[in-house]
């Protein structure tokens, strides 16, 4: 869409799952002019996904990407400091990098593991918003204009057992993201939640600390929706006219219908 053309993409977490397909659809959906600011840890990852991207759609996306410890709060500032000229006019903020650790419950709950899931989830994707905004607001003679994509999850909404914390988090992202369509109502800025339920990435892996069979029973009978799946809604929402803000969706595959309440094929 011709929407897009000329935007400065910034996506976090973007060496994995939804976040790479993320930056793949923006690419897709307008290849002709458009920056992409990739940042997650991994940063071998983000560079050979920047030469995948290039390769399939050519030099009309520029890319930059970066490594970047959301979780790192000076970092977070410094990396927005630092951007070269020709990216530091972001226009889409995708707020996505996050991780779940563990199914443990109370009293059993590591204290690191909380520590990690709030300063990733919660607090680096505060830290984030809050040095683009700044940006964002600077346009239009003051008026602002720009998107802020938080990706939730259907945990914000629905705590379950063996992951209130992470639900916690989610919650938490929930919480911030209304409140600040509400302080943002006066400038422009869309404010944009989307909440995915189950999605086949890395996130599983993770969560059971690299064990694979583990992480492949959550989905066991089950069709999982795909991190392209959530990559097509997020650029759909960044791609509506002006006056549209696709405020707040809650994405499920078919055999899903809460939290926990799945259809598994025996
Ligand atoms: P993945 O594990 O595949 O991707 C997570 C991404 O977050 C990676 O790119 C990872 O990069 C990045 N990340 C994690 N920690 C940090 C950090 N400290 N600093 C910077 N980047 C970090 O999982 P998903 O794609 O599934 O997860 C993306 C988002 O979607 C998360 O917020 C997750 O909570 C949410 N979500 C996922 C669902 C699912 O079922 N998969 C459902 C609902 C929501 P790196 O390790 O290189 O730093
Ligand atoms: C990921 C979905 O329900 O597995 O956010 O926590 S869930």
């Amino acid at each position: 869409t011709k929407r897009l053309e000329g935007k400065t993409v910034l996506i976090t977490g973007a060496s994995s799952g939804i976040g790479r397909s993320t930056a793949f659809e923006f690419a897709r959906t307008s290849p002709k002019d458009l920056r992409l600011i990739l940042t997650a840890r991994r940063i071998d990852s983000l560079r050979q996904i920047a030469t995948d991207i290039q390769q399939e759609v050519g030099d009309g996306v520029k890319i930059l990407p970066v490594q970047l410890d959301i979780s790192v709060p000076d970092d977070v500032r410094s990396f927005v400091d630092k951007l070269p000229d020709e990216f530091i006019e972001i226009d889409v903020l995708v707020n996505n990098a996050g991780l779940v650790k563990g199914v443990a419950k109370a009293p059993e709950i590591s204290e690191e593991d909380m520590n990690i899931m709030f300063a990733t989830n919660v607090t680096g994707l505060i830290n984030m918003t809050q040095a683009v905004l700044p940006i964002m607001l600077k346009r239009n003679n003051g008026e602002g204009a720009g998107d802020i994509i938080n990706i939730g999850s259907i945990a914000g909404r629905e705590p379950y057992v063996g992951g209130s914390i992470y639900c916690a988090t989610k919650a938490a992202v929930r919480s911030f993201t209304e409140s600040m369509r509400k302080e943002l109502i006066s400038k422009r800025v869309r404010v944009i939640s989307i909440d995915p339920g189950q999605v086949e990435t890395e996130f599983s892996v993770v969560r059971f600390g690299g064990d694979k069979s583990k992480a492949d029973a959550v989905y066991a009978g089950c069709e999982p929706l795909t991190p392209d799946d959530i990559a097509e809604v997020i650029v759909f929402a960044a791609g509506r006219r002006e006056n549209v803000v696709v405020a707040d969706t809650l994405l499920f595959p078919n055999h899903q219908a809460a939290a926990t309440i799945m259809h598994r094929k025996s």
